[in-house]
């Protein structure tokens, strides 16, 4: 059940950042700072730090506004609360005005229609999500997944969905951007962490598209 109240988390935030309204400037959401991380030959991430200068105020009214979720999972025969916060609009839901603000320009550059939005809420650090590749790759060849990190900064690690060690470790907060492309969600894994250390709340806007993009040639799928 989505709850409309505000979740009491700390994060020292800039308390005097405020929204920008939508295209208020053209470059509020710029991606001229973005590098691309190659993973291998067929998987990639694209990161851009800092790329919602007014991420503070973003999590402050994301906090307000989302249809929180404390949602289970089923560990052996258990009922167990999984530890986070989500809010989800799924493919067909009106997305907020706020998310709408993310998606046109990512939409854009990535020839994609990020459709589907999960926002997730890691209240402290003992808040984390465990080693897993994104469920779009079921449906789609080549899957895109764009996250807004706001908050805290925190963990977040790649390894080979084979196996193997941790082959990436980026502390994604405040605004940062990472988009994960290619075959990531096939042959990749990623997860957050517990961090004892943790400076306070993050939250991850995840973007995800439903229909691959027009004239994006398809990779077969491994196996
Ligand atoms: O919080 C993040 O950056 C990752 C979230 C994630 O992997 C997921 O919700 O599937």
């Amino acid at each position: 059940m989505a709850d409309r109240s505000r979740p009491r988390v700390a994060w020292q935030g800039s308390l005097f950042d405020e929204l920008a309204e939508g295209g208020s400037s053209p470059d509020r959401l710029s991606f001229a700072h973005l590098r691309r991380d190659a993973l291998d030959a067929r998987s990639w991430l694209d990161v851009a730090p800092g790329w919602v200068p007014d991420h503070a105020a973003l999590f402050d009214r994301l906090l307000d506004i989302a249809p929180w979720q404390q949602r289970t999972r089923t560990m052996w025969d258990d009922q167990v609360l999984e530890p986070r916060l989500v809010a989800h609009w799924p493919t067909g839901a009106a997305l907020p005005p706020e998310v709408l603000e993310l998606t046109a320009p990512l939409s854009q550059r990535y020839g994609v229609e990020l459709d589907s939005c999960l926002v997730n809420l890691y209240r402290d650090g003992a808040d984390a999500v465990a080693w897993h590749a994104d469920t779009v790759r079921k449906v789609l060849r080549d899957p895109l997944v764009a996250t807004v990190s706001l908050g805290a900064r925190r963990a977040f690690l790649l390894r080979p969905a084979a196996g193997g060690p941790v082959a990436r470790r980026y502390a994604p907060g405040e605004g940062d951007l990472i988009v994960m492309g290619g075959a990531c969600q096939h042959e990749w894994h990623h997860t957050v962490p517990r961090e004892k250390s943790a400076s306070g709340a993050r939250m991850s806007i995840t973007l995800r598209h439903s229909r691959p993009g027009s004239g994006r040639p398809e990779r077969p799928r491994p196996g």
